[in-house]
């Protein structure tokens, strides 16, 4: 392997490293509406990569930077825009 390929690798795994993701249940999700203002909420932070939330299964799936937003950040706002999280 050549020094060039071993560095872009480290770089690439330094990236992903800081990313994390968190998969919760919303109990008061209820409707395409509710998707709306959560995928809305949160894709507004700086740090959050990716936001999902699956209706049917009262789940919403956030991937986001560690190093640029919290986990506490992200279901605190939740909760504040009325979706608690367990
Ligand atoms: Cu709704």
């Amino acid at each position: 392997m050549s020094n060039s390929t071993q560095e872009i690798r480290k770089t690439l795994k330094g990236e992903l490293d800081t990313m994390s993701n968190m998969s919760v249940v919303a109990e008061d999700i209820s409707c395409n509406h509710c998707k709306h203002t959560i995928e809305q909420a949160l894709s507004s932070y700086k740090g959050v990569q990716r936001v999902s939330v699956d209706v049917g299964s009262k789940t919403v799936d956030v991937d986001y930077d560690d190093t640029q937003v919290s986990w506490e950040e992200i279901s605190s706002e939740l909760a504040e825009i009325g979706y608690p999280v367990s």
